[in-house]
């Protein structure tokens, strides 16, 4: 019997949206042995602030999260590239064996990007916004003690992390690793043009010419929108080959079934 697990997430999550379309690429590769029931999360306004949330299912209050039972999964995966791992274990087109380890680094280099540095760099209030919003539940002197001290994790967490990623320096540093970054992408994406990629057709449509999109695929194009969503398309600038390849990802069934037309940044955000 396939196993059964449940994917909180949401809509306008990058991380969420890299899960989502890991999953979709991979069940079009091979037919699903993981039956992922989807349950929305509204970060936008507290649901991860929820006692459920907090105290049942992520106590860093982050979507998104992958959870099973205790036979499946010991604890729930908390963060996307842990959740992609373990999906692969079922799903081996995202990390074919000739590039696995290649994808396994680049992987690692681009969750080191902080995307909320980049996507927040002019909403300086949104970091103080999170805080308040953890104050305001907490103000209620009705909540039961376990929940108060799961919310004084989240208040640690949200200053620990959202705060120090909106400095100037931080920001630069960010910049500096996603140009990078893209520009690794680039050669790749020029190297591939040189062989033919696997369905013969000459030019690759994912980045090493596979014909199914791999891990690295599914969580970079996500990254790509996010940019271009908050107006930070001129990082592509140059990365003709990058640029290309995304907009060719967007067109494809699986992201217009994951995104329905959406943009990863919520409607207030731009
Ligand atoms: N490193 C985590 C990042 C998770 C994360 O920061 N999620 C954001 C949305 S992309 C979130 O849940 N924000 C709401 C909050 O922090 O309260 C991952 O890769 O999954």
């Amino acid at each position: 019997m396939a196993e059964r697990f449940t994917l909180f997430y949401n809509d306008y999550s990058i991380c969420s949206i890299m899960v989502r379309f890991t999953i979709a690429v991979a069940n079009q590769a091979q037919s699903a042995h993981v039956i992922i029931d989807e349950q929305p999360v509204d970060i936008q306004h507290g649901g991860q602030l929820s006692e459920f949330y907090l105290c049942e299912v992520n106590p860093k209050g982050t979507v998104p999260v992958l959870k099973g039972s205790k036979s499946q999964l010991e604890a729930a995966l908390t963060e996307s590239l842990e959740i992609t791992y373990f999906l692969a274990e079922q799903y081996p087109s995202l990390f074919p064996n000739r590039q696995i380890d290649q994808i396994k680094t680049l992987l690692a280099e681009l969750h080191d990007i902080n995307y909320f540095s980049l996507t927040y760099t002019h909403k300086p209030q949104r970091a103080a916004d999170m805080e308040n919003a953890v104050h305001q539940v907490l103000a209620d002197p009705k909540i039961s003690n376990h929940y108060r001290s799961a919310l004084e994790y989240k208040l640690k967490v949200i200053r620990a992390t959202r705060a120090p990623a909106l400095t100037k320096e931080m920001v630069e540093t960010q910049e500096n690793k996603a140009l990078a970054f893209l520009s690794q992408i680039e050669e790749l994406l020029a190297a591939s043009e040189t062989g033919k990629d696997e369905r013969g057709t000459g030019g690759a449509f994912w980045i090493f010419g596979t014909t199914e999109a791999t891990a690295l695929d599914a969580h970079l194009v996500p990254f790509i929108a996010r940019l271009v969503d908050v107006g930070r398309g001129s990082m592509l600038s140059g990365k003709n080959r990058v640029l290309a390849y995304a907009e060719r990802a967007w067109e494809t069934h699986d992201w217009k079934q994951v995104m329905q037309g959406r943009k990863t940044v919520y409607g207030t955000y731009l």
